[in-house]
């Protein structure tokens, strides 16, 4: 079948992000239009298109006034000392830890203060005790083997997690002893956390997830045992530890560890704390970026498309959350804010011959041209090429670089893989899964974001080709993650058939089947992505590829179960409130 060449393979999606140098995509086919029959203003601003289609997005949960009324109540001396001390004494725990050697209490103190977002402050000694671990249990292989399933899993985990090779054989008796394993719960929910971490054709791994989340399935339902168990087994299953974004796991880890009874209570209150004293950085910025927004108006004057500042905010907290990182923040928010309202007009407000004007004047990054463009796009393209232009701009003065050549071919690259979609609609062709994704990975704009913020906030990346295939794989789970969770209401208003539809209409597969095939991907694309985070070792380039990948997992938290991007609802909402507005007590 035509299918073969992508089956649960990652695709080559045959395009990477030009970091510089890289990039060899041939658009000429669009590059003839316009120029020959270049309209008058009269022509274009006369020829409103008779219908538009519209999205109905509801208007933003969140006004001007209450955002501006924002404050950080955690700045200060005081807050500073505390946690300070606290620190310290986490440190010390960390190294008694050490001294005991007891490696199950070491490894899963190194995942609950990962869990609890913690982790960063003590990158140093997590790493040296993850070293440690790894020569003193790890390399003696027989003693492994011997070990208890959770100690076994949980340093297969981490320390997989941490670049360290550990192979799946480590596992490999489980097989004959699925009773046992069946009787430890902790281990089995450790095991089903670990074998995400598997990397392509690793059969031991695939069977042990297979097995533990039918155990764990059957668990939930018999519903009964430690309740603070069952919370975390249904919260695995509902979406695997590896596959979340950190910020918003921590928001709900703390939670859980309250109610674990064992829990260290100098943990807690540091993972409180510096929650909170985040946070307050994360509003200051959120505080500025809705003076910008509010200042470019696209709310009130794009009214057709999506206002959702504080939303595309979150996803940049969810990518990349670390106080010292506000200028990337504030760059991705601005992005993706962008994004939001050029793709609406894409796929839903613009005529086809409007959208190729634009795309033509973003190729030519020429703004004598906007005034040939209707009244609508004056705004958007004239909001969107000051707010690159002014980044740009700082590149410029900060680190003597200028971007803008880099930065307006990514966008022409963007704007024409819309372009190509609308086209596709227009005239109602329906791809094959293979060339939708090829052009559906640009247009998901990941890889336009991360090689935005490259350009805009790194003098001196290295080590770019890893850095391209993290952006790949991951670009490919959030186009994947986001045709799940909001194909249904884009094609009832009409929209080119997404990867759901793509492989229905290519194999004959019924909707269910297609969207097991489309979660199959899913897995099998974390897998390469694993693998490549696994060998990564570029210090530079760690922040970006974490921010990809991190996209990638907001893409699968956020779409699980509808479109919330468009259109909030409850569950969407009480997460903004606790990532931003509520502080943790
Ligand atoms: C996609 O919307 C969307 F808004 C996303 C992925 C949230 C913002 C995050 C990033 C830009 C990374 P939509 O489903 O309309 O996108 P497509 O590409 O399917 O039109
Ligand atoms: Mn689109
Ligand atoms: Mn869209
Ligand atoms: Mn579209
Ligand atoms: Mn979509």
């Amino acid at each position: 079948m035509a299918m073969a060449s992508i089956c649960f393979s990652c695709p080559d999606l045959g395009f990477a992000p030009p970091f510089p140098g890289r990039r060899t995509r041939n658009m000429a086919k669009y590059q003839k239009q316009l120029y020959l029959t270049q309209p008058t203003i009269k022509a274009i601003t006369t020829h409103e298109p008779k219908v538009r289609r519209s999205a109905n997005y509801p208007p933003s949960l969140w006004s001007y006034d209450y955002l501006q009324s924002l404050t950080n109540n955690y700045v200060g001396k005081n807050y500073e000392t505390i946690s300070h001390r606290l620190k310290q004494s986490v440190r010390t725990l960390i190294s008694e830890g050490t001294a005991v050697e007891d490696p199950l209490s070491i490894l899963e103190l190194v995942d609950d203060l990962q869990r609890l977002g913690i982790s960063y402050h003590f990158t140093e000694e997590i790493s040296s005790v993850l070293k440690m671990i790894y020569i003193h249990y790890f390399k003696a292989n027989e003693n492994w083997n011997k070990s208890k399933l959770t100690l076994k899993a949980l340093g297969f985990r981490l320390l997989r997690q941490h670049g360290y090779h550990i192979p799946q054989e480590i596992f490999e008796d489980i097989k004959d002893e699925k009773a046992n394993v069946q009787e430890d719960i902790v281990g089995m929910l450790n095991l089903y956390e670990a074998s995400f971490l598997a990397v392509e054709d690793e059969k031991i791994l695939d069977e042990a997830r297979e097995f533990t989340s039918k155990c764990l399935k059957e668990e939930l339902e018999k519903n009964i045992g430690n309740e603070s168990m069952l919370m975390l087994i249904s919260h695995s299953l509902e979406l695997p530890l590896l596959w979340r974004p950190p910020r918003f796991e921590a928001i709900w880890f703390i939670e859980a560890y309250k109610k674990r009874s064992n829990m260290k209570s100098m943990l807690l209150e540091l993972a409180v704390l510096d929650f909170n004293i985040v946070q307050g950085i994360h509003r200051e910025d959120l505080k500025y970026l809705s003076r910008w927004w509010e200042g470019l108006g696209w709310n009130k004057k794009l009214s057709f498309a999506r206002d959702r500042l504080v939303e595309s905010f979150m996803w940049t907290v969810g990518a990349s959350c670390q106080p010292s990182l506000g200028v990337l923040r504030t760059c991705m928010t601005k992005l993706i804010s962008l994004i939001n309202v050029i793709d609406d007009i894409y796929d839903v407000y613009g005529s086809l011959d409007e959208l190729e004007q634009f795309t033509d004047i973003v190729r030519r990054w020429d703004i004598n041209a906007i005034e040939e463009l209707p009244g609508y796009m004056k705004i958007c393209f004239l909001g969107f090429y000051n707010t690159i232009n002014e980044m740009a701009y700082n590149t410029l003065t900060n680190q003597e670089l200028l971007v803008i050549p880099y930065v307006k071919k990514l966008w022409t690259d963007y704007c024409e893989a819309n372009l190509v979609e609308a086209q596709w609609f227009n005239s109602g062709y329906t791809p094959t899964l293979e060339e939708y994704l090829k052009n559906s990975c640009v247009t998901i704009s990941l890889p336009l974001i991360i090689s935005n913020i490259y350009f805009f906030t790194s003098s001196d990346v290295t080590g770019e080709a890893a850095l391209q295939n993290a952006v790949k794989y991951s670009s490919l789970i959030l186009r994947l993650a986001d045709d799940l969770g909001t194909s249904t209401a884009e094609l009832k208003r009409g929209d080119v058939p997404k990867s759901i539809q793509c492989y229905m209409h290519e194999t004959g597969a019924s909707e269910e089947k297609a969207r097991e095939y489309i979660k199959n991907l899913i897995m099998e694309t974390w897998k390469t992505l694993n693998n490549e985070r696994i060998s990564f070792n570029c210090p530079s380039s760690q922040i970006l590829v974490e921010c990809a990948t991190n996209l990638g997992r907001m893409g699968q938290f956020t779409y699980q179960y509808a479109d919330v991007f468009g259109s909030p609802d409850d569950w969407y909402k009480s997460h903004e409130i606790s990532l931003i507005f509520n502080p943790k007590s």
